[in-house]
Order: structure tokens, then sequence, then C-alpha cells
């Protein structure tokens, strides 16, 4: 867990059964139970809302299920299907932020810079909708565990934040069993000794709660505390942002190539900032018409995430490499990450203190309407950029 962070837990609503439904439309507002044939000896591996409301849940045989929605539709597991769709959803996550800890099929931890949490929680909601037609829930907070109860509790198709200093008014009066890690093993133990809601586990002396639940306790009630000092560990960390275009049409002149730089730049920059990364390396990639690609990278004595810093780097090694036209496709990637927000102490001026607060106002708007919704800022931002290096 960062300080300058927060936190988002993703998780898709009825992840198997939701696929389901969209493969077979006819099955949408039905109870779907996954898990194979209600006949057999096997367990439920999830089902629809509309079955949740008869009883069903993951894990349940699947006789009991049958018993409790005879009406509903079995279906069998189609893992490859999932794991699909799975993937997909990361590659959405992934447009938003590098800092990502993929938890299960259908769930990921991202961290963006703080602040940008529910702007991003939406953005993500939104375009896994647009894109993929499911629904998703996200959790806000500034930790994982108060991320992952926000989502629970949210769920499903919604985005809820739950803040360290709600924990008292919010998750205290609520059954221990919205902790994670308590199963329904543990949450009977703790009930036998009337530790029932989050704030009697919270404020039961620890040293006799080392004794009903072992090692585990300290954790335990550091969570009912709303405390988790957990980082994000994201396994195959992204290191890298980049977009790139290939053009309708090859581009035979200069300006039109740079104009691209401009938008690709103000995308890539827009991503850097959300993820609260800074980049000390910016690189462009080249195609020409003959299908030959070059890359070229600039490294930078500092580290930078405004759209002009990144335009200006990556125009002036386009115009050093650019070869001969026709050009095909042009790309723009920020590397080599470091943390934090872009004040620099070497170079500091009043002109960056401006560029700075209008990114500021421009993110926020993006935030809301979309990328892209201001077009003309990159063009103030870069106004004092006049050397073509
Ligand atoms: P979950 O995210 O736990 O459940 P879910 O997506 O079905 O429902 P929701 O998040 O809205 O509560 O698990 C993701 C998938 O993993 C789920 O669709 C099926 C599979 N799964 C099992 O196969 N067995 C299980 O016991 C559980 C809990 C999940
Ligand atoms: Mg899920």
């Amino acid at each position: 867990m960062r300080a300058n962070q927060d936190i988002l837990l993703c998780d898709l609503d009825a992840f198997f059964a939701s696929v389901e439904q969209l493969d077979r439309p006819r099955l949408k507002g039905k109870p779907v139970i996954v898990g194979g044939d209600p006949r057999g000896r096997g367990v439920v591996s999830t089902c629809s809302y509309e079955a949740r409301k008869y009883g069903v849940s993951s894990a349940m045989p699947l006789k009991k299920a049958l018993e409790l929605c005879p009406g509903a539709v079995f279906l069998p597991v189609n893992m490859v299907r999932y794991a699909e769709v799975s993937r997909k959803v990361g590659e959405i996550f992934k447009r938003f932020t590098p800092d990502i800890e993929f938890v299960s099929i259908d769930e990921a931890y991202l961290g963006v810079s703080k602040g940008a949490g529910c702007y991003t929680g939406e953005a993500v909601r939104s375009a896994v909708r647009q894109e993929l037609h499911l629904p998703i829930s996200v959790g806000v907070s500034a930790n994982k565990l108060l991320a992952k109860i926000a989502c629970e509790l949210a769920k499903p198709d919604n985005l809820g934040t739950l803040w360290p200093e709600e924990v008292k008014e919010l998750l205290w009066p609520l059954s221990v069993k919205v902790i994670p890690g308590i199963g329904p093993k543990t949450e009977q133990k703790l009930r036998s000794y009337g530790i029932n809601k989050v704030r009697d586990l919270a404020q039961y002396p620890t040293g006799a709660l080392l004794k009903i639940i072992g090692s585990n306790g300290i954790t335990l009630q550091e969570y009912a505390c709303g405390i988790d000092g957990r980082a994000i560990e994201s396994r195959h960390e992204s290191k890298s942002i980049s977009e790139e275009i290939t053009f309708p049409e090859d581009l035979k002149d200069k300006s039109s190539v740079i104009a691209a730089i401009q938008e690709l730049s103000a995308g890539v920059g827009y991503r850097l900032r959300r993820a609260g990364f800074q980049a000390r390396t910016i690189s462009i990639k080249l195609r020409f018409q003959d299908f030959s690609t070059i890359t070229r990278s600039k490294t930078l004595i500092e580290a930078v995430n405004s759209d002009g810093a990144i335009y200006r780097t990556a125009r002036s090694l386009f115009i050093k490499h650019c070869g001969k036209p026709p050009w095909r496709l042009m790309g723009v990637k920020a590397s080599g990450f470091e943390r934090g927000t872009q004040l620099s102490i070497f170079s500091y001026s009043p002109e960056e203190d401006k560029e700075r607060k209008i990114l500021e106002a421009k993110d926020l708007l993006q935030d809301k309407y979309g990328f892209g919704i201001v077009k003309n800022v990159g063009e103030i931002a870069n106004k004092k950029d006049g050397d073509t290096r």
C-alpha cells in the first residue's frame, strides 16, 4: 500500500454465468447455473444473480442447486471461453494502469494515483460494459482490503467506496463474515465467543483472540480496523505505456505525422499520470510504406509525464530519424518508470506550473467525458516549445 495511491478491486459479476448469458442471449435474465449435469456429483462453479435469489451459491452440490432452483438452466464449465474473455478484460485493465495484480480469472487489483480511483473505476466499468457487454463491479479505497470489501458490498454491477475514515461507521456494524479470510468455520468459532460484528473483532483483547483463532488473529484484527499494508504485486508488471496508429492512408507530409505524434503523446501522458508514473525514456516506432520499421529512443535526465514533454521528445526523434516518406504507422512509448508527479526541482518554472495546472484540469475532464475531449490544451502546453532538437 502506498500513501499516494488509490486501489481498485475489479471483479466481474457472476463471471462464468454472465459469459454464458452473453453467448446465449435467450438466457439473459434467467437463472443459470454453471457446473455441469445436476444429476451428477459435481458442485456449482457459479450461478447468475437470478439463481442466487433461490439460495444457490458457488461450491454447493449441483443436486442441491436443482432442488432449490428446478427451473434453472444448468451448463457445463467452458474454461477455454472464460479464459479468452478474461484475457480481454485484462487488456482493458492494462489501458488504465500498469500497476495490476491479477488475483483470479475475473478479479484484479489496480493501483492508480490518489484521487483518480472513482473516475478510473467508472471508466473501467464502462469500457467492460461497452466493449465486452459484461457487468463488472469495482471497489475503491486506499488499501486492498477495503477495496475488496467495498466491491463485495457494491455488487452486482456497481462501484462502491469504503475509505479508512469510514470504517467505524460503515464496517464495524457488519457481520465478521464480510472480512476476507473469515470463512464459515472461523465465523462460527468467533460467534461462540460473542464476536459477531466487525466491531467486536476490532475491540476484542488481542491476546485472547490469538488463543481462539491462532496467529491469524492479528491480521484479522487489523483488517477489522481497516488496516492492510499489502502492496499490489504485479506479476508481469508492465514496463511501458504506448500508443500507435496505422494511418488510414500512408502519409507523405511531416506535419501530419507530427500532428499524430501530438495526439499519441497526449494519450500516453494521460495514462502515465493516471497510473501515477513518470517515464525516463520516450521512444517512437515508425513504419514505412514497405513495412520496414524502426524504433528510436531517448532517455531523459529527468522523468516526465506531461503531454508536452513526451511530445517534444517524440517529435525530435521523428525529425531526426524520419527517413523518406511515405509513412505508414507511428507509435509513441514511455518506459523507465518512476513513481510520483512531475515536479522538477531543477527546472521548475512558472510555465511548467501553468502546464501542470492545465493538464490537471484536462485530465479531470477526460476522466469524466473520455480521452480526447479536450483538444486544444495540448497546443497551449506545447507553445513554449519552439525547438526541434
Ligand atoms: P467469483 O468472482 O468469486 O464469483 P462470480 O464472478 O461468479 O460472482 P461475483 O463475483 O459476482 O460474486 O469467482 C469467479 C469465477 O470463478 C466464477 O464465475 C466461477 C469460478 N468459481 C468456481 O469455479 N468455484 C468457486 O467456488 C468460486 C467461488 C468461483
Ligand atoms: Mg466475480
